[in-house]
């Protein structure tokens, strides 16, 4: 399946890993590299010499395209945003704000610089930045999320700018994939799947909480202080959201917050811990190899999209 994002990624299908701190590291970003997909090393917090060493990795492991995304929020942000430039990563995505002021560097050195986006505004001014794609993230995902819903942002964004739109948010299977193309995308990013693979490093506790996930079973937290993320239901948000609801100082939340995600994804305590996940979690029945699940999701997308004829030859 040739589209435009294929021919911007250089990959053999138009599916990107999202990236997700702490669990998108290189074993799984070399996977999805190696099957055909565009597999991201999650820069999350870490150092910038952390980061240079993921990728050193992710190259001995694949001579295929691979990408770094780079949260914004972090307090690493300009070493990473140089070294990334230094390593000639091919691409790069951002997430958790505006990127603008690392653009034209990131061009100069020749990467492929795809914002990660939640409204149509940012989509249209990361492409008069010069992006070479954009990410419309809908709030069916995992993690930092915007206020609106994948069906509604994809075909607004795709209305809005020229460059190609990779839809994200709510993917897990064949069905999601080919509906995002028929809202406008002409790429997917996908993560909680990929959560489940048998190449993503995360605790098995982690892997069974998604997989044993309904469908109600996600809840956001952090609204209250402008960073609302997308996790499963456990003691952890519970104990969040109760905070919030008597009002406790921002400081107190950042606190109770600090190194919950890495609670949960290395040590496994799924309880205490904060499980971030995408709503698609109750879909999702079985733990496969990135190979397995990128060849699903084609052969189910390419049989549901049939005749209608979205790709480029
Ligand atoms: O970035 C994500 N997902 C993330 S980042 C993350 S780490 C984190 N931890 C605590 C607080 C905040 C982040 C966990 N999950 N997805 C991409 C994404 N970006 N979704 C929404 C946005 C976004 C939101 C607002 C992008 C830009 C924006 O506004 C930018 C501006 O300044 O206009």
């Amino acid at each position: 399946m040739k589209t435009r994002v294929t021919q911007v990624l250089g990959t053999e299908y138009p599916i990107i890993q999202g990236a997700m701190a702490h669990i998108a590291e290189h074993h799984l970003a070399a996977a999805v590299s190696q099957a055909g997909g565009l597999g991201i090393i999650a820069a999350g917090n870490q150092k910038a010499e952390q980061v240079r060493e993921e990728i050193r990795r992710v190259k001995e492991m694949t001579d295929k395209p691979f990408g770094v995304n780079i949260m914004l929020l972090s307090q690493h942000v300009e070493d990473i945003a140089q070294l990334v430039a230094e390593e000639k990563v091919p691409v790069i995505t951002t997430g958790a704000g505006n990127p603008e002021k690392y653009m034209s560097p990131w061009k100069e050195a020749g990467i492929k610089v795809i914002p990660v986006v939640a409204s149509v505004a940012l989509a249209r001014r990361m492409e008069r930045y010069g992006a070479d794609a954009i990410v419309a993230e809908g709030c069916e995902a995992g993690g930092h999320i915007g206020e609106l819903t994948s069906m509604t942002l994809i075909p607004q964004v795709a209305d809005a700018v020229q460059i190609p739109v990779i839809g994200a948010g709510g993917v897990g299977d064949g069905r999601g994939m080919a509906a995002m193309f028929l809202l406008g995308a002409e790429g997917v990013q996908i993560g909680t799947r990929f959560v489940v693979s048998t190449e993503c490093i995360v605790h098995d506790n982690y892997k069974k909480k998604i997989l044993s996930a309904k469908d109600i079973d996600s809840v956001v937290t952090g609204r209250t202080c402008g960073h609302p993320i997308r996790s499963l239901r456990n003691q952890h948000s519970r104990e969040y959201l109760q905070k919030e609801k008597e009002n406790v100082p921002f400081e107190e939340l950042e606190l109770f917050a600090l190194g919950s995600l890495k609670k949960a994804v290395q040590d496994g305590d799924v309880v205490n811990g904060n499980v971030m996940s995408g709503q698609i979690a109750g879909l999702i029945q079985k733990e496969q190899s990135c190979r397995e699940i990128i060849e699903e999701l084609m052969a189910e997308t390419a049989a549901l999209l049939k005749g209608a004829a979205l790709w480029v030859s």
